[in-house]
């Protein structure tokens, strides 16, 4: 029995799933999760020692690869002095500078914990503001475990099969509205049937969490005008795309600027962060300022405060990593479809930038519905070929492959040759 065997068998008696976070538990692809030891760059080591390129990134955080020294000690040197004080700090205030002049829709911001977080009070900032209760959301976007949101959800919810949570009460589901992601019709729909009653629209402007599905030319666009003209608010979740697209997050990539945003993950450099802001206006109606309460014991915690501003820091200081970021995606991501195209193995494989998805099916994947054609056994199968070749992927059909400052053209060879050995065998589809 291997330790990471061993461990599990121990997890799963004290921890629902023998993990922290269902996906983490390998029930959709099969197999002993690999406990992590340590990580280092590109690499992630697991209690036996063996050595895996890493493609999880901690599901995005790592965005200049795994314990970038800065950031080491940054989190070191602040550590020491003092884990945490729960006053006001000045390291806050850097933080909400820096985020107000780098995202185009803030003019405030609000530091949480986590991206369920975010959402959850950007969602309570949009109903105080508006006085509506209603909210759309998109059929696989995934905003985290917040009540309202649990509604034809993507990620672990979709992996499981599981598309709304039981334990949500019909009171808080029953003002959630789903979309079809990129159909403005469907959206144009429910506007018309509950006029004047949407308080915000809520949306992963590229979903990563059905597997990545990238906005339609103009559907961005779109969704602005609409709920300007019913006088709703257009909230971007990007707690993926945020800092992972470039300095603007997805926003500033397509120009559209919503009226609030929620973080995370890139944030808080690996650390527990997240954070939501938006126009003056909306966001003086958080408490103390305003009648909107939202509060955290841990929020603009100091040690991960440091962690954060480390890397948004670097990035600033850095720009041609996104560039870089950009080259290596589209490198990887378009060889791997040359290889499947050669070989004749039906998949599609969506990507922006560093993040991308490969879909085992032959339909174009736009969508919810798109998405879930593809043959999850196969992406098991695929999952455990290039596990077992030392590559360490998303265990989810669902997920996003996450690319890495860290990510060298070695690297990026040799995570091609595993692929091309995993088709070569044939043994993806049975
Ligand atoms: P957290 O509460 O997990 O920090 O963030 C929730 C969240 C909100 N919005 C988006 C767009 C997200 O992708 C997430 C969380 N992402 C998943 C991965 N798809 C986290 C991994 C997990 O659940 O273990």
């Amino acid at each position: 029995m291997t330790r990471s065997e061993d461990l599990f068998n121990r997890a799963k008696r004290v921890l629902p799933g023998g993990v922290n976070s269902p996906v983490r538990a390998y029930q959709s692809v099969g197999g002993c999760p690999r406990f992590i030891k340590k990580a280092e760059g590109t690499y992630v080591y697991d209690e036996e020692g063996k050595r895996y390129l890493d493609y999880i990134g901690s599901w995005g955080p790592m965005i200049l690869g795994h314990n970038h020294p800065e950031i080491q000690q940054a989190v070191v040197e602040a550590a020491q002095r003092g884990l945490s004080f729960g006053t006001a700090t000045e390291i806050e205030v850097k933080m909400g500078e820096l985020l107000c002049s780098l995202v185009p829709c803030f003019d405030m911001v609000r530091m949480v914990n986590s991206g369920t977080e975010a959402v959850m009070s950007s969602i309570r900032a949009a109903r105080g503001f508006t006085g509506r209760d209603k909210i759309i959301k998109f059929e696989g976007c995934y905003h985290g475990h917040f009540d309202a949101l649990l509604v034809k959800a993507g990620s672990g919810v979709m992996t499981a099969g599981i598309p709304d949570s039981s334990g949500v009460p019909k009171g808080c589901a029953m003002d959630t509205l789903t979309a079809v992601y990129n159909d403005i019709d469907s959206v144009r729909k429910l506007f018309e049937e509950n006029p004047g009653q949407i308080a915000a629209l809520i949306i992963e402007p590229v979903a990563a969490n059905m597997g990545v599905v990238l906005p339609r030319e103009g559907f961005l666009k779109e969704l602005r005008d609409i709920c300007t003209e019913n006088g709703t608010l257009l909230i971007f979740d990007e707690v993926i795309t945020g800092f992972r697209l470039g300095l603007t997050g997805a926003q500033g990539t397509y120009g559209v600027m919503p009226d609030l945003a929620t973080f995370g993950k890139i944030i808080g450099g690996g650390m527990p962060v997240g954070c939501y802001g938006g126009k003056r206006e909306i966001m003086e109606m958080i408490a103390p300022l305003g009648s909107v309460y939202q509060a955290g014991t841990l929020s603009g915690n100091p040690v991960a405060m440091a962690a954060g501003l480390t890397q948004l820091k670097y990035l600033y200081d850095h720009p041609e990593i996104y560039t870089g970021l950009e080259e290596k995606g589209t490198k990887l991501y378009e060889a791997m479809k040359e290889i499947a195209e050669k070989a004749g193995l039906t998949c599609r494989l969506n990507h922006i930038s560093s993040l991308g998805s490969i879909f085992f099916t032959g339909e174009e994947v736009c969508d919810y519905t798109s998405a879930k054609t593809s043959d999850t056994k196969a992406f098991a199968n695929y999952f455990l070929a290039m596990l077992k070749g030392g590559v360490h992927l998303a265990p989810s059909q669902f997920e996003a492959m996450f690319l890495s400052d860290a990510h060298s053209e070695e690297v990026i060879q040799q995570t091609l040759k595993v692929f091309a050995e995993v088709v070569e065998k044939g043994e993806i589809y049975e």
